[in-house]
């Protein structure tokens, strides 16, 4: 927990205003500051989430249903995307590769200040498979880091380490955008990322609430978040590597994330303790057409949502 600087946030404010009403001091004899525990992580609306995977949903429709690597639905989704990024004052960068033939497109989203050579990141894949619109898989995590981001950007957080968003492409096709941005980043550079947080499927229909058990500093933190609810978790077992935070562990990268279950089924074990329905997919819709915003739970997708801004707050300070 970190201790604030006086005009630094908008909830010292409030405790220096408030502590000045106690203490009965006036205006010109203000006590001098006491620390005060700040740094909360704002909660995540998750209006907004659902509002960005409307505009993901609607993407796709105009475009042939799907938001598929080298498809025109997925240059608009990151063309989506970045706007909001560059409107909120990060500096965003395209980051372009070939794959099966086509062109593959990566964002990369730094807020500006921190130590650059304390890196977090949190990242989600964007591209969808091409038989469906891709709303939990992966709408849901790249919505709400999307959202994160630009929480960050509404709260004016100037956190210690250096803030790096990021959606990867063609990750359907093998991780392939993350893999390349990972590539090609010299050794010194990835030695300057303390952490990376993926983000793949958390919005998932009959939810379970799953942490990758990685680095154990970040699975904590999820972990305490989860705590503070009263919300059980469980280690993420589905398929380890499955997806971008692979190619960062590889790299010797301390990773972690949040998932919330695709095509495997919830046991009646899992359904007492999360509700949904037992013997049923986490998600019946995973990798199919009827991956809709229909498709979504909205209380997961709030609480992993919250989640990823917590982490990111908490890590980063
Ligand atoms: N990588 C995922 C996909 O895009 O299909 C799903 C997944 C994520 C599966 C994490 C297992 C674990
Ligand atoms: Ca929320
Ligand atoms: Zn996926």
């Amino acid at each position: 927990m970190k201790l604030s600087v006086p005009g630094r946030a908008t909830a010292t404010a409030v405790v220096a205003a408030v502590t000045l009403l106690a203490g009965g001091s006036i205006a010109g004899a203000a006590p001098a500051p006491e620390p005060v525990a700040i740094a909360a992580a704002p909660d995540i609306p998750v209006a907004n989430v659902k509002a960005h995977l409307t505009q993901l949903q609607s993407i796709a429709t105009a475009n042939g249903g799907n938001r598929a690597h080298g498809r025109a639905g997925y240059k608009a989704s990151i063309d989506y995307v970045k706007a909001k990024l560059d409107a909120a004052g990060f500096t965003t960068t395209l980051q372009q590769f070939t794959s099966s033939g086509r062109t593959g497109y990566n964002l990369i989203a730094d807020w500006p200040g921190g130590d650059t050579g304390q890196v977090i990141m949190a990242g989600s894949h964007l591209d969808s498979v091409t038989s469906g619109a891709g709303i939990n898989d992966n709408g849901s995590g790249s919505a709400a880091v999307l959202e994160t981001a630009l929480a960050v950007a509404r709260a004016d957080y100037q956190p210690t380490k250096h803030l790096r968003f990021a959606w990867w492409g063609a990750e359907e096709l093998g991780l392939v955008g993350s893999k390349y941005y990972v590539n090609s980043l010299a050794t010194s550079d990835r030695s300057r990322i303390s952490g990376y947080l993926n983000f793949d499927m958390i919005g998932s229909p009959n939810p379970g609430y799953f942490v990758y058990d990685d680095d154990p500093a970040i699975e904590k933190t999820f972990q305490e978040y989860y705590t503070g609810l009263g919300i059980a978790t469980e280690i993420e077992t589905e398929g380890d590597g499955r997806s971008d935070h692979a190619p960062f562990k590889s790299a010797g990268v301390p990773v972690g994330g949040l998932f919330s279950g695709a095509d495997y089924i919830k046991t009646a074990a899992q359904a007492a303790e999360w509700g949904g329905t037992a013997g049923k997919a986490f998600d019946a819709c995973y990798h199919s057409s009827c991956d809709t915003t229909a498709n979504i739970d909205d209380t997961a997708l709030d609480r992993n949502s919250d989640a990823v801004a917590y982490a990111v707050w908490e890590l980063s300070e």
